[in-house]
């Protein structure tokens, strides 16, 4: 009887133990800072796949800021969504990952404002990476004070895109708003947690017998 208790809670951390699937959401894995298409010492404009695990959408840039000059949230790097203007854009970028049919999951990051520019509204969604067909979206404005944000969705059994972009964008180097710590995560479904519980509950009258 103690054996199925064991295998049941190995069952357990193996479903519910996996972490942030996405990779350099933090974005400190950063070969290309001061080699982009324009930069000072406190920040890079990079395009295409010059951030590592993540695609820059032809003919955008996104801004990486160090800790030298301007604001970050945490470590050594973060993005300012603008992307410069470059191109009269700001940011559009994405990063797809595998999910599996039916399971709960949650996008986590963190952003804040810098400059105060009415115009632009961060947006942060995820999507079907082959229908482009939006799963959850959230739009962020003017508001002071650092926030983490969680959009909960559920996976498909395909890959899921997480896109970070401005709609409407501004189009020009509006220093509006710093993102950092994007994580997505499986959560345990309600009926899984319920099983752990008597599982649980029963290891534990086994145990005072
Ligand atoms: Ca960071
Ligand atoms: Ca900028």
């Amino acid at each position: 009887m103690f054996f199925r208790c064991g295998f049941v809670g190995a069952m357990a951390l193996t479903t519910f133990a996996q972490g942030n699937i996405l990779v350099n959401g933090d974005f400190e894995n950063m070969p290309n800072f001061g080699a982009g298409i324009n930069r000072d010492p406190g920040y890079t404009l990079l395009t295409g796949t010059d951030i590592p695990n993540w695609t820059i959408v032809d003919g955008y840039g996104a801004t990486v800021h160090n800790t030298v000059l301007y604001p970050t949230i945490s470590g050594n790097f973060s993005i300012n969504t603008d992307g410069e203007g470059y191109n009269g854009h700001n940011i559009n970028m994405y990063q797809d990952f595998a999910t599996s049919a039916n399971q709960a999951y949650e996008l986590k990051f963190d952003w804040k404002n810098w400059y105060e520019a009415s115009t632009p509204l961060l947006r942060i969604s995820v999507e079907d990476a082959a229908t482009n067909s939006v799963v959850v979206e959230g739009y962020y404005g003017i508001l002071a004070g650092l926030h983490s944000e969680t959009l909960n969705f559920v996976g498909t059994g395909g890959a899921l895109r997480v896109r970070i972009s401005h709609s409407p964008e501004s189009g020009y180097n509006d220093n509006t708003f710093i993102v950092d710590n994007f994580a997505v995560e499986a959560v345990p479904a309600p009926g899984a947690a319920g099983l752990l519980s008597l599982g649980a509950l029963a290891a534990g009258r086994r145990r005072r017998r």
